[in-house]
């Protein structure tokens, strides 16, 4: 029988492909074109428009330092808005800690439907949480509009193509700006080092000039291709690098939280950048 490849159509002059075990779902939404095979090594892959998003074998990587970084960081937090996220990584990840609401905002339910019922091994039963406020509404209409306010901000949107571009124009971080509390966090991805260096250099600058503390920091995992992949901190009052290694391990200890990447190793040197990164950050 004829083999059946899935290639990633995201950069311009290279690849990757996923040979396709089984073809699971192929919906499309008012928004993108969803999909969820199997791969005999990364599980279950969910692609939106051709790109990859998540999979099974290696999503915790991603999810747990969108998520950890930034509510280890934070003194209290207990109120969390997330933008995006309908696979539910980053809310099973957040609703590990004693919070007392979460607000999703997705654009797409049909991601959120999807995910429900092909990706159960990602979002486990966090749907059913009773702190979980789920909206389906544009992620940057809704930071503009809301009068809430928020410890943390985490935006797990795809790439700047397509329904999330909005989320990365300077007036998004403006409007989060206003939406957290003093010590609020705001976490984001900014792509590959390499192939998406030009997103992760103005996502930078525009935080930089937004947030006082703005860092930049490094996680690789097989599904985001392209060397470093790189996630993005702001805060007007925190700053995640002076924590020492001792509180982060009382604090991951109280909290009897699990994981399988974020450790007070990790938390201290993922801020630790090549130089290459920081020429192109101009530090
Ligand atoms: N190039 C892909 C970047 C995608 C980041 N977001 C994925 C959502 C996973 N929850």
């Amino acid at each position: 029988m004829k083999e059946k490849w899935f290639f990633e159509k995201l950069y311009p002059a290279v690849k990757i492909g996923y040979k396709i075990e089984k073809v699971l779902k192929t919906q499309l939404s008012a928004f993108q074109k969803i999909e969820v095979f199997t791969n005999s090594i990364m599980g279950k892959v969910l692609t939106l428009d051709k790109v990859i998003q998540t999979t099974e074998r290696d999503e915790f990587i991603y999810h747990e330092m969108l998520v950890h970084i930034p509510l280890i960081s934070h003194p209290d937090p207990k109120k969390i808005l997330i933008i995006g996220g309908g696979d539910g990584g980053v809310l099973r990840e957040v609703l590990k800690y004693p919070i007392q609401k979460v607000t999703l905002v997705e654009i797409d339910q049909t991601v959120i439907e999807v995910s429900k019922k092909y990706l159960q091994n990602i979002g486990k039963r966090c749907w059913e949480n009773k702190k979980l406020e789920l909206i389906i509404d544009d992620g940057a209409k809704f930071v503009k509009n809301t009068k809430e306010k928020f410890d943390v901000v985490i935006v797990d949107s795809s790439d700047p193509i397509g329904p999330a571009k909005v989320l990365f124009r300077k007036k998004f971080y403006q409007d989060i700006k206003r939406i957290l509390n003093k010590k609020g966090i705001m976490t984001r991805q900014t792509g590959s080092s390499f192939y998406q260096e030009k997103e992760m250099k103005e996502n930078f600058r525009i935080s930089k000039e937004v947030f006082k503390n703005t860092f930049l920091y490094l996680i690789t995992l097989p599904s985001y291709i392209g060397g470093f992949f790189t996630l993005l901190y702001s805060s007007e009052n925190i700053n995640p690098t002076k924590i020492s290694k001792a509180l982060l391990a009382k604090k991951i200890k109280s909290l009897g939280l699990k994981t399988k990447y974020y450790n007070p190793d990790i938390h201290i040197n993922c801020f630790s950048l090549p130089e290459y990164i920081k020429k192109a950050l101009k530090l």
